[in-house]
């Protein structure tokens, strides 16, 4: 990097710049920053027009956005508020300490709230406003690392007691613990969004803010000025997530939206740019994307530097320095400061001469003084218009002094010697002596002290306490009996696929009177692939400033209608956008209390392993709704080949324990499940959602045979009996989603051409059969003295004789990993392996999962049981025209 300083381009007279500067400065001065902008701008068209080349730049120099001069007063009690911050300080680092001498390696973050401190407090005490019974309330993401601070502040509020404290992480101890991270799952009450896999929650921010737009747009809810505040790392800006949407929330221009990056310049190994500047980087990237971006990079103590430089110098000088600098500086003595910094021009060095060493040392940065952090705050969010990014400049581990601030090891840093312990009470003045400090007790003041008063008092100005997670919204009445009714009656022959029979009922739902504004159709641009369009002008699109164009297809009936209130949303080409609108409104409940229930379709190849983090942290949100895998199936979906044909969703669904995965093959299936799915996350109050592929084969559906409902539900049941029930040779046949037609045809092949009589089962959830098969397992291993419960798999197949085959679009671990539980020998058949571009029959062919595949592996069983010759399987490997020496799917 270049470090000559100089002010005077090509030659450029001192004198001549200066007027420049003057009559600015005093344009500024008699009408406004808004008519100094305006000649700017002017000046850079005309300077455009007449061949200069100016370079582009979406940077402003290396300094805070906010001038002195339009800084507002502080509004709090700066030096109570000090105080407050660092008993949290100490809390919060106790707790870590604490937790590592209890159990070594049981982890926690000391320095990620150490350089957050002044950016969170500032935010409770003037900010965050609590949900309450008038105001919906402010919504905040926390950096998952700051964890330990935000239960800091929470045990001074009363709200979590020492033994919690004394907890962190020992979430199993008697009377309960504290998660590492914010987990709703573990701790309901208190955290709203998990964040501590990086780059989700600036995701779901943004989509979070859009939803909330989408309800006061569709009337849902009033329009407020609630706020989303979502607070991340500078290194968690790597992850293609964080940034990957930051030009929807201003092309929604979501002022309701507020980022703040904590820039300590450092993430877990290292700095974050060592030879650049995240700062300016993160500025390029937000301006382009028109965010107002606010940077406060320096603490009140520069600012009489500043005025005294009129020469610009020192701006130019801090925009100098890479990262890998800056870093080694702020830990360095005021001596060093002095030389390396302010060293490198004498005009620099002259302005601080008046300053001791001691003082330069002392200079603080932006994002640790409160009025810098007010200020900024406070412009965000009076900001009409466009999103806001405060770009916050911090020491990573600020007050830990040689235990680790600004140091490389310092995000790992979970333990202090009695020195550092000593030093950092000292430091912040905790009120414990040398001995009683090397304990790291947990202070909290009396009740009656004033800083205990004074934290009641902000917090009861704006409304409660932050995080709070609560339910407020109301159970759904209805039982949904009629709406559901014509589906269980199949389709009269008429040949239709599970995705056109969702989206009927889909249609037939937005249509309820109770749950029909409740809808939220989700698609990631595949609503002509599932023939949804016909929904684009029924139920609308989205769009928060309505249609501003005639489409070009105004003149016929499914034209591509956008409105304000449209109910749709249609994201684009985004499956993690998608799925973060889902958990927007999967989680009103919750946040807004409103009973948004979301319907997310998409391609299914492009959900569980595509976006499998965002389905984790919905499912830890308890996030209600239904995901919708389309065109599923490694051999349904015919033609699109290897990396859009699906067969491994369902197992990739299996981790996820509140998550409900149906691969079923009927209308009348997917109808039992919705409607159950409703009244268990609605009615009941589950904390369950659900994924249900839905495939494009149009076959005719059957009606209900009979009252399947509980098999349907629990995962299988008995769907075709063998009209035979008296013959010699036997099978029982499982099918999934559209292969259970081939297991259907196997089943008359079976019967017709080698006399044998199968039973043909519909398994609707190898999940629900398997989660049911540990669940009894578990009970009779904790139980021996009771009457053994029986898998719900094993009483299903209790009376059902003869060999056992299954076959699903999916791998062959999903019937294999209950066959334990089957009375005999099970033969799986499968897609596992690389899908291919073919149609349906050579696919099927292919991966083995055919009638004549069915038939095969039937026969060959009934032979290893020596129940026919092995004449008859030749000669039915020769009639069925399987050839054996095909290649193994799986790995070809
Ligand atoms: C997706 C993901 N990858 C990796 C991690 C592990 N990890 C936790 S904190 C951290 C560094 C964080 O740095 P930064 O975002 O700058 O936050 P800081 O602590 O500096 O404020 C890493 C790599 C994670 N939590 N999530
Ligand atoms: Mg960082």
């Amino acid at each position: 990097m270049d470090n000559e300083i100089s002010t005077q381009p090509h030659g450029m007279e001192d004198v001549e710049i200066q007027e420049w500067l003057e009559s600015l400065d005093s344009v500024l001065e008699s009408s406004g920053p808004e008519v100094a902008a305006e000649i700017l701008e002017r000046l850079r068209a005309h300077a455009t027009v007449n061949g200069i080349d100016l370079p582009f730049s979406a940077n402003t120099p290396y300094a805070n956005t906010i001038p002195v001069r339009l800084q507002p007063l502080f509004p709090g009690d700066q030096e109570l508020e000090r105080r407050i911050k660092s008993l949290i300080r100490w809390n919060a680092l106790a707790m870590v300490v604490r937790a590592n001498r209890v159990e070594h390696n049981i982890g926690g973050h000391i320095s990620t709230y150490a350089s957050a401190a002044t950016l969170y407090e500032v935010g409770f005490n003037h900010f965050f406003r609590a949900r309450t019974e008038e105001f919906e309330g402010d919504t905040v993401y926390f950096q998952g690392h700051a964890s330990p601070g935000i239960y800091a502040r929470a045990f001074l509020e009363g709200r979590l007691s020492a033994q919690k404290l004394e907890n962190f992480r020992r979430e199993l101890k008697p009377g309960g613990g504290l998660s590492s991270y914010p987990h709703p799952w573990l701790m309901p009450d208190f955290w709203e969004f998990p964040t501590v896999s990086m780059g989700l929650s600036p995701l779901m921010a943004i989509y979070q803010a859009r939803f909330n737009r989408y309800l006061e747009d569709r009337g849902m809810k009033p329009a407020t000025d609630a706020k989303v505040w979502t607070f991340l790392g500078d290194g968690e800006t790597d992850e293609p997530e964080s940034l990957g949407a930051i030009t929807l929330a201003s092309r929604e221009k979501l002022d309701n939206l507020i980022f703040v990056i904590n820039c300590n310049l450092q993430r877990l190994d290292g700095p974050v740019r060592g030879n650049g500047q995240i700062i300016q980087e993160l500025e390029s990237a937000f301006r382009g994307a028109r965010w107002n971006v606010i940077k406060v990079l320096w603490g009140s103590e520069w600012d009489p530097i500043f005025e005294r430089d009129t020469e610009g110098l020192l701006v130019k000088r801090m925009g100098e320095l890479v990262d890998g600098e800056y870093q080694k500086l702020v830990v360095s003595s005021g001596a060093y400061v002095r030389e390396h910094f302010f060293g490198s021009d004498p005009r620099l060095l002259q302005l601080v001469e008046p300053m001791s060493d001691e003082s330069l040392r002392r200079l603080r940065l932006g994002g640790h003084d409160p009025r810098k952090v007010y200020a900024a705050y406070k412009a965000a969010v009076d900001h009409k218009g466009s999103p806001t990014v405060i770009l916050a400049r911090t020491i990573k581990g600020y007050g830990l002094g040689e235990a680790g601030e600004g140091k490389n090891v310092t995000h790992q840093q979970k333990k202090l010697n009695e020195d550092e312990l000593r030093e950092f009470r000292s430091r912040f003045g905790i009120p414990l002596n040398d001995e009683d400090c090397i304990e790291v007790p947990f202070y909290r003041p009396a009740e009656d002290s004033v800083e205990i008063q004074y934290l009641r008092a902000r917090r009861e100005s704006l409304g409660g306490y932050v995080p709070k997670r609560s339910i407020r919204s109301k159970s759904l009445a209805a039982d949904h009996d009629e709406l559901f009714k014509e589906f269980l009656e199949g389709s009269d022959g008429r040949e239709v696929s599970t995705t056109m029979a969702f989206v009927g009922m889909l249609r037939k739902m937005l249509k309820d009177p109770e749950i029909g504004k409740l809808i939220v159709p989700i698609v990631p641009d595949e609503a002509r692939t599932f023939g949804m369009e016909s929904l684009f002008r029924t139920a609308g699109i989205y769009s928060s400033v309505g249609q501003k164009y005639e489409p070009v297809d105004v003149n016929t009936l499914l034209y591509y209608k956008e409105a304000k209130d449209g109910q749709i949303l249609e994201e684009g080409i985004t499956e993690a956008g998608s799925m973060a609108s889902f958990i927007a409104a999967g989680t009103a409940y919750a946040t807004h209390g409103i009973n948004t229930i979301p319907f997310f379709i998409y391609y299914s190849m492009f959900g569980f392993q595509r976006i499998a983090d965002f389905i984790w942290a919905a499912a830890d949100m308890r996030t209600r709704g239904f995901m919708l895998g389309g065109t599923a199936g490694r051999t349904t979906l015919s033609g699109e080949g290897l990396q859009h044909q699906d067969g491994n969703s369902h197992v990739l669904a299996l981790p996820v324990p509140n998550n409900k995965a149906y691969d079923p093959a009927f209308a009348y299936e997917i109808a039992v499940i919705i409607q159950d799915g409703i009244r268990r996350m609605y009615k009941e109050g589950e904390n369950i959602f659900y994924y249900i592929t839905v495939m494009n084969e149009p076959y005719a559906m059957p009606s209900m045979p009979g009252d399947v409902k509980e098999g349907i539900l629990r995962g299988m049941y008995r769907f075709r009996p063998a009209t035979n029930s008296k013959a010699k040779l036997r099978a029982q046949l499982f099918g999934s989603g559209a292969i259970l037609n081939e297991t259907l045809r196997a089943q008359e092949i079976l019967e017709t051409k080698y006399g044998v009589a199968a039973d043909v089962w519909s398994v609707t959830s190898y999940k629900e059969l398997y989660f049911d098969g540990i669940e009894t397992e578990r009970w009779n291993r904790l139980h021996p003295g009771e009457k053994a419960r029986v898998p719900y798999v094993t009483k299903g197949l209790a009376d059902a004789p003869g060999v056992l085959v299954a076959a699903s679009d999916y791998l062959k671990t999903l019937p294999n990993m209950i066959s334990k539980w089957m009375p005999r020998r099970l033969a799986s058949l499968g897609t596992d392996g690389f899908g291919r571009s073919e149609g349906r029959a050579a696919l099927r062919d292919f991966f083995e999962v055919d009638s004549r595949f069915i038939t095969l592996a039937t026969l060959h069983e009934l032979f290893v049981d020596g129940r026919i010759e092995r004449s008859v399987l030749d000669k039915a490997i020769n009639d069925l025209g399987i050839n054996t020496d095909k290649p193994n799917p799986v790995i070809s």
